[in-house]
């Protein structure tokens, strides 16, 4: 199949799941055109048979907000008609659905078909979609997608409660490559914790676009409360609006010396596996890719039951939940972990067990596949529940 795909192509979620998805299909003998305002950061390495179409959006002088819907759909047009795409698949439903439409519209005139897919991935949902202004032509663009994924039921339930759209919602969740994301051999382990912690010390990492939903602070707070019982470092990597305040917060405790901003990273498959455990206290994940791409690296993580977290995590087996916000509950979780090793290896295993039986992207790609094929043999037309 020719596939284009459009996600924001910065430090996020749904950035990161298309360009995965994108790399899988093409190694799979697809050809995969991804049409963005910028090279997906994580599109580095392994993507040969991938071509990428930057979106330009003309700065006028008459427009103070530049029209990147638009110039998102004239692009998908184009690629579509020049390089004979069979599909285009979306990932965020604002604007990418809406530019899909377009397009799809465009192409009609010109006898070229060409179906849509609108993958909702959380924030378009929860944040976005809920700011009323945006909740009528969100819905649109769901009820306009000839297919909808949502990546998880949660999402799924929370798309159809609030929505009330005209289309079903099929889950595909997220997944990883369980041999990229993948614990490390004995001696690289140890090699690579050295870089960041003394013998004997434990690890904690964390992993996210520090955005307030991300709760960052409470990632130090939980740190200060570990590092106060057990000694252990903290690893940061990402960046975003809340950096800063977490940098400030780790000086006012004294504790900026055991904790490394390690800022965006490009390979978190290399730095992942270094830990022991994954601190993610979010207000809300749809899904909770991080705590996914820890888990395949044997790192089990101690997050928030909320959102898609609890379809992944399962309490005292693979990891630990709890409400948002308890600080004490997760740091003392890590403490009774890092004292209990025999549990923790157990909890390490089940979580690398979790992500190869049921995340991998090898069982994942056919759900996507499929899906494909399915609206192009004809539109979904199937009633919502
Ligand atoms: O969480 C963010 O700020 C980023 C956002 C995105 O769209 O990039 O993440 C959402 O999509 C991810 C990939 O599907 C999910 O793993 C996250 O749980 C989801 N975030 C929320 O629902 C808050």
């Amino acid at each position: 199949m020719k596939i284009g795909i459009t996600c924001y192509p910065t430090y996020g979620g749904s950035g990161v799941v298309a360009t995965e998805l994108g790399i899988e299909l093409a190694a799979a003998g697809h050809q995969v055109h991804f049409i963005a305002y910028s090279q997906p950061f994580r599109l580095r390495g392994r993507e040969q048979e991938i071509a990428f179409h930057e979106v330009a959006v003309s700065n006028y002088p008459l427009f103070e907000y530049p029209p990147y819907d638009l110039a998102l759909a004239t692009r998908m047009a184009e690629v579509a008609a020049y390089y004979e795409l069979d599909i285009l698949h979306v990932h965020y439903a604002i604007p990418h659905s809406i530019s899909a439409y377009l397009a799809r519209e465009m192409l009609k005139r010109q006898n070229h078909r060409l179906p849509f897919i609108t993958t909702l991935h959380g924030t378009d949902i929860t944040l976005v979609g809920l700011d009323h202004s945006y909740l009528p032509i969100t819905r649109f663009g769901i009820d306009q997608s000839d297919g909808v994924t949502a990546i998880s039921n949660y999402l799924r339930e929370t798309t159809i409660q609030e929505f009330h759209p005209d289309r079903t919602i099929e889950v595909i969740p997220n997944f990883v490559n369980c041999d990229v994301y993948t614990p490390l051999s004995e001696a690289d382990r140890a090699a690579g914790r050295a870089r960041y912690a003394e013998p004997g010390e434990k690890i904690l990492v964390h992993l996210s676009n520090f955005r307030p939903v991300k709760r960052t602070a409470d990632v130090v707070r939980i740190f200060s409360r570990v590092a106060r019982e057990i000694p252990a470092r903290l690893l940061m990597i990402g960046d975003g609006p809340d950096r800063s305040a977490c940098e400030w917060m780790a000086h006012r405790k004294g504790i900026h010396d055991r904790i490394h901003f390690l800022g965006k990273q490009g390979s978190v498959s290399e730095i992942l596996p270094l830990a022991d455990l994954l601190v993610l206290p979010s207000e809300l994940e749809s899904f909770g890719l991080a705590a996914l791409e820890g888990m395949a690296c044997r790192v089990p993580p101690i997050a928030t039951r909320v959102g898609g977290l609890p379809e992944l995590i399962d309490d005292g087996v693979n990891g630990r939940l709890f409400p948002v916000g308890d600080v004490d509950g997760m740091a003392g979780a890590a403490v009774e972990l890092f004292r209990d090793p025999v549990r923790l290896e157990a909890m390490a295993e089940a979580a690398r067990l979790t992500a190869r039986t049921r995340y991998c992207a090898s069982k994942i790609l056919p759900l996507y596949e499929r899906f494909y094929e399915r609206i192009l043999n004809g539109p979904d037309s199937s009633p919502a529940e």
